[in-house]
């Protein structure tokens, strides 16, 4: 068994005063980087979003944050502008250690998201990093990170569904917890096999 321990998303935007803060999402911090000393791969994921992307509300006349859209992969949530490419909150947290093996950033496609760090929200769009563990001969994952109930759990399915063995530490997470979806994730990362501890 290799195993290697996937960061999501440890961004100032997703912090407290951040864009799309995310509730003490900056207590995540202090047990990932001590987390990090027992793995010997880190893995770093970091939204990556261009001005204007389609999964901004501000990108779309009418639309308000937290409405949900129908975009041509499916429905979509419509977030306030965060992460963009460059600026302050796209950003990791200044106090995460950032001396992992590999940083991939998703979300840099104007016409779609990609909350997992596997597949855009197209399901199908890969971001390379199944052939990054693969070559590795990674097959164990532990993720934490932002947002519990989006990437998070969508890199954990993902992962999953591609034969990896997965385990979400809940401790290192924070959710946005929209509508009952930390609930609703939870209950389908339990029921696709990931451990969640
Ligand atoms: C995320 C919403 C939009 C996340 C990223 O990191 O969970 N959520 N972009
Ligand atoms: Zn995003």
């Amino acid at each position: 068994m290799t195993q290697a321990l996937l960061v999501i998303d440890v961004q100032n935007d997703f912090c407290p005063g951040g864009a799309l803060a995310v509730t003490e999402g900056d207590e995540v911090v202090a047990p990932i980087n001590a987390m990090m000393e027992r793995f010997d791969t880190v893995i770093l994921t970091q939204d990556w979003h261009p001005k204007g992307h389609s999964s901004f509300a501000s990108s779309h006349p009418g639309h308000a944050p937290f409405d949900t859209m129908e975009m041509y992969y499916g429905q979509q949530v419509m977030w306030p502008d965060h992460c963009v490419q460059g600026s302050q909150g796209a950003e990791f947290h200044p106090r995460l250690r950032t001396d992992g093996d590999m940083i991939i950033r998703k979300g840099f496609r104007p016409e779609v998201d990609s909350y997992s760090a596997f597949f855009e929200n197209d399901q199908t769009t890969p971001t390379g990093l199944e052939g990054y563990l693969r070559t590795r001969g990674i097959s164990d994952l532990t993720l934490v990170g932002l947002a519990t109930d989006f990437c998070v759990a969508f890199s954990a399915l993902d992962a999953r569904r591609l034969g990896f063995s997965v385990e979400v530490e809940l401790a290192a997470c924070r959710a946005i917890d929209l509508d009952g979806s930390l609930a609703t994730q939870l209950e389908n990362m339990r029921q696709k096999g990931v451990k969640i501890s």
